[in-house]
């Protein structure tokens, strides 16, 4: 895979200040992808002097015309589809066919999404004897993670840009090579030099650089809880906007009357996907005690069409997890599972025969999970589903709202008002109700220790907003 050796500061390729490299893996096999540089804070430094630069020209650049550059990048992404799903199976190990329907897709959508919401948004408005203007931020240092690459890029630029801020992006590690995609779409598109800038780096150092740094205005960063609550504590102390998407350990309430056979085999699929790897993830199935064993044979069912394949191959619905600390994380918390007591009902600890030499874990559910379990509180982020019992709908309801988090959920109930009402009373950002349909344009954030802030659509878009009141 052809890879640059260089930042993209200030509109063009240049070398890195350091010789450190980050080593590209593939997880499926374990061989070498490709070799890119790893960023220092003088790189850093570097990227932010030239955000800051090009700030002032593009955040007086009329709506209109950003909004058109930002229709060029949705082209220049669309063009590059396929491509984009290539490297995303390449780099994170997801089947070819979800990199192209979710991976490549979806920031295409938002990008286009964000492009008409830029030229429609009203930047100024009134209030009574007042003139109220909603500013571009500043420069944004966006800081994402390997799990939805490209989609976590799109969602801090595409807004960003769309607001008038100049953006350094640091991508996560693991998938650098869909980054440095993005940042060829950027320049094809027409982006103004400095406007958009990309630093790849290792997280203790190009990361910290970028949320410590004095230029930064806002850090927009999604990853752990454990680093969103240091970078968090980093922007406090030096009064910085701050937006902070972390982990889930999201609840599917299967309340009684619901289609059971629907909503558990969505349910497997939901968690299954991306081979568990995402953060609205619904890690939990809550089932009532009466349909609870039916529940569970149907998830057994289910979980045994999710065959571990090469990711490459166009019938594989689940490949590897990114990185072999992923793979020990996730087999770790499956030995936990059953060291607490948790029933076994499909998957477990060791490696999918034939796929000893990746790092592959197998889809994995468990029943009999009770709400204090390890399993049933903390991210585990790979194919693991726990299946909890309920004894009522209050019950439900605690179980649902009884972990740090509060990201995302589902409800599943034959009348939409009671689902409704229920998740009304879910703490958490955003539910799926039935199944729900994905809305690209619909807030996404979290409740509780998920984070800070909201991504997507206008509520995302505000977020690179500062608001200026001018009484008359
Ligand atoms: O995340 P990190 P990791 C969760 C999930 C997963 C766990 C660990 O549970 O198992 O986190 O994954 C950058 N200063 N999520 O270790 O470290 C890093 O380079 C500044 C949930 O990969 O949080 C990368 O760009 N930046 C999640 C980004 O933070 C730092 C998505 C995320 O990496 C930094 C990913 C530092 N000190 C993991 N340290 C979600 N919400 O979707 C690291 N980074």
């Amino acid at each position: 895979m052809q890879a640059h050796d260089g930042m993209y500061i200030d509109g063009a390729w240049r070398p890195a200040a350091g010789p450190d490299k980050i080593e590209v893996g593939n997880p499926a096999d374990g061989t070498l992808l490709a070799t890119v540089p790893a960023g220092s804070a003088e790189d850093v430094s570097a990227a932010v002097a030239a955000a800051r630069a090009a700030f002032p020209g593009w955040s007086a650049t009329p709506p209109a015309e950003r909004a058109a550059l930002l229709g060029a990048l949705h082209a220049a992404l669309e063009s590059r589809r396929e491509e984009i799903a290539g490297t995303v199976t390449a780099e994170l190990g997801s089947p070819l066919g979800f990199s192209r329907a979710v991976h490549a897709a979806v920031p295409v959508a938002v990008c286009a999404g964000y492009a008409k919401l830029a030229a429609e948004h009203p930047f100024e408005e009134e209030i009574g004897n007042s003139r109220v203007f909603h500013e571009p931020v500043g420069v944004v240092g966006a800081i994402t993670p390997w799990n939805y690459p490209l989609h976590q890029i799109v969602a801090k630029v595409a807004p960003a840009l769309a607001a008038g801020c100049t953006v350094v992006l640091k991508p996560a590690e693991d998938t650098p090579l869909v980054a440095q995609l993005f940042a060829e779409a950027v320049h094809e598109a027409g982006v103004p030099a400095g406007v958009f800038n990309l630093v790849t780096g290792f997280g203790p150092v190009a990361g910290q650089a970028l949320a410590e740094h004095e230029g930064v205005d806002l850090v927009s960063f999604t990853g752990s809880t454990a680093v969103g609550r240091r970078i968090g504590a980093v922007a406090g102390g030096a009064v910085k906007n701050v937006a902070l998407e972390l982990g889930g350990k999201s609840a599917n309430v299967i309340l009684p009357g619901a289609d059971l056979t629907k909503a558990v085999k969505v349910g497997v699929a939901n968690v299954m996907a991306n081979s568990g790897q995402t953060c609205s993830a619904w890690t939990r199935m809550l089932v009532d005690a009466e349909h609870h064993d039916e529940a569970v044979q149907l998830a057994a069912a289910a979980v045994a069409k999710y065959v571990p394949g090469d990711p490459k191959d166009e019938n594989t619905r689940i490949g590897p997890v990114v990185n072999a600390k992923q793979r020990d994380r996730v087999t770790g918390y499956i030995k936990r599972g059953i060291d607490d007591g948790a029933t076994l009902v499909a998957g477990g600890p060791d490696a999918p025969r034939g796929f000893e030499h990746g790092c592959y874990v197998q889809p994995t559910v468990f029943a009999g999970v009770t709400p204090e379990m390890a399993i049933a509180q903390e991210e585990i982020f790979g194919p693991v589903l726990s299946i909890l019992k309920y004894e009522d709908t209050e019950d439900a309801l605690r179980i649902a709202n009884g972990t740090v988090y509060g990201l995302a959920g589902a409800v599943w109930s034959e009348d939409e008002e009671e689902a409704v009402a229920f998740a009304r009373r879910l703490e958490t950002g955003q539910v799926d109700i039935n199944g729900g349909r994905f809305n690209p344009m619909a807030p996404f954030g979290g409740y509780k220790q998920s984070g800070v802030g909201r991504e997507l659509g206008k509520h995302g878009l505000g977020e690179y907003l500062q608001t200026k009141s001018l009484q008359m």
